[in-house]
């Protein structure tokens, strides 16, 4: 389907904001969503809601194999052996915290090392600070270069005997950069190490194929791939995941409970704790279906476009500065501009109806790498359009003669 047809898919995309037509470009936060998903959710209210894995009666059928045909979906989106691989969580986030919580509490003692990187999100720095400080394990940094690609070299010498963990993000959501995994996964297994790859801000734009990344554990978010807030993925390897203790406990995740004794319940369940978020998990199946319905191909050539045209168009504008210029870079730009601050620009292009993001957009040390307070942050999606990039060139025109 044309790009130009899916757009009208979004209802959203029609309103207006101050006045003004909307101009979504904060989709790296989180993107907004076609009809088809926003009629799964009603569907499900509508027609279907009920409790999955307990029922037998007809709802509760029709649910549990709704949910189950997102996993199937997952699967296949990330390119995993087995559905049991694949864990539902509340997001990226949660997923982490996931692995840390439970494979990270039984495999990384005292002296033991953890590598992430210079430009983590703090989803994937403070799960293993906290997990460092409990069990006295050392946290490495891999270095960001001055164009904001990761430092490989460096990378390589961190590595050795003591690395038990790399943790590292695909796709980094402040520079755009796209982070060269397959090689820091192969360089990690040499030492013995597992690997997680934050796949937040890549699962939207880039083929995921976990088999071929090798990567132990991935994660990413509904609500950044078109689909909903309040689910998310955890893959990991089946062996690992079948080792590792169990994350929380209550309904669901357990086979049989006693006062003396509790067991526990077969993949992908055991990480399945009580009542789940039933009705954005099936939305999400059609959110992927849409992504694959438009082709990643499709899509991935049309973002670069719009990435190179909006890099071109924002180097014109005197006394402005993109942060982060790696050579493989997703559809985000950052940007500062000389003696205004950049929350003054969000402001200002607010009310010009441009949504954009301002700050540091939670990698605080990635900033101060930089040395700045914070970015302007563009992020674009499939709807958006070279149009819609001009009105962003010509309102931070006016807003830095406003704000000058
Ligand atoms: N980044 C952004 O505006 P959650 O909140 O769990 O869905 O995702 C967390 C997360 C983890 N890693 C990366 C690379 C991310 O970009 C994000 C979310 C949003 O950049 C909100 S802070």
């Amino acid at each position: 389907m044309a790009l130009t047809d899916l757009r009208q898919q979004f209802p959203i995309l029609s309103r207006m904001v101050k006045g003004k037509p909307l101009v979504y470009f904060d989709n790296a936060a989180t993107s907004q969503k076609p009809q088809c998903v926003i009629d799964a959710l009603t569907h499900y209210y509508t027609y279907y809601n009920a409790n999955i894995h307990r029922g037998i009666h007809t709802l509760a059928e029709e649910a549990t194999m709704a949910y189950e045909a997102t996993r199937e979906a997952v699967r296949e989106f990330v390119g995993a052996g087995a559905t049991e691989e694949i864990i539902f969580t509340r997001g990226t986030t949660e997923a982490i915290n996931l692995v840390a919580f439970t494979w990270g509490r039984q495999n990384i003692g005292p002296g033991d090392e953890i590598i992430i990187s210079g430009m983590e999100h703090h989803s994937n720095i403070v799960p293993w600070q906290i997990l460092c400080e409990e069990n006295h394990a050392v946290l490495k940094i891999i270095p960001v270069t001055d164009e904001g690609e990761l430092a490989i070299e460096a990378f390589k010498e961190l590595l050795s005997s003591k690395t038990k963990l790399v943790s590292v993000v695909h796709v980094s959501n402040s520079l755009g950069t796209i982070n060269a995994v397959n090689e820091i996964v192969t360089a990690a297994h040499l030492v013995g190490a597992r690997v997680l790859v934050d796949g937040a801000q890549s699962a939207v734009h880039l083929d995921i194929d976990v088999q071929k990344m090798d990567c132990d554990f991935f994660a990413f978010s509904g609500h950044k791939v078109y689909g909903p807030t309040g689910v998310g993925v955890l893959y990991g390897k089946r062996e690992l995941l079948q080792d590792m203790p169990v994350f929380q406990g209550g309904g669901e995740m357990i086979k049989e409970v006693t006062f003396e004794k509790t067991t526990f319940n077969d993949l992908p369940y055991k990480y399945e704790a009580g009542t789940p978020n039933i009705a954005d998990t099936i939305a999400l199946k059609a959110a992927l279906d849409f992504i694959s319905a438009a082709g990643k191909d499709q899509i991935r050539l049309h973002e670069a476009a719009l990435l190179a045209y909006a890099t071109a168009r924002l180097k014109t504008i005197p006394g402005l500065s993109i942060i982060g210029e790696a050579k493989d870079k997703a559809s985000l730009v950052s940007f500062i501009v000389k003696d205004v601050h950049p929350q003054d620009i969000g402001v200002l292009l607010d009310n010009m109806g441009i949504a954009v993001r301002t700050g540091h957009h939670c990698t605080q040390p990635l900033m101060k790498r930089f040395g700045i307070p914070g970015t302007v942050r563009a992020s674009f999606a499939l709807y958006n359009n070279l149009e819609e990039i001009d009105v962003l060139i010509a309102g931070l025109g006016k807003t830095i003669k406003m704000l000058a």
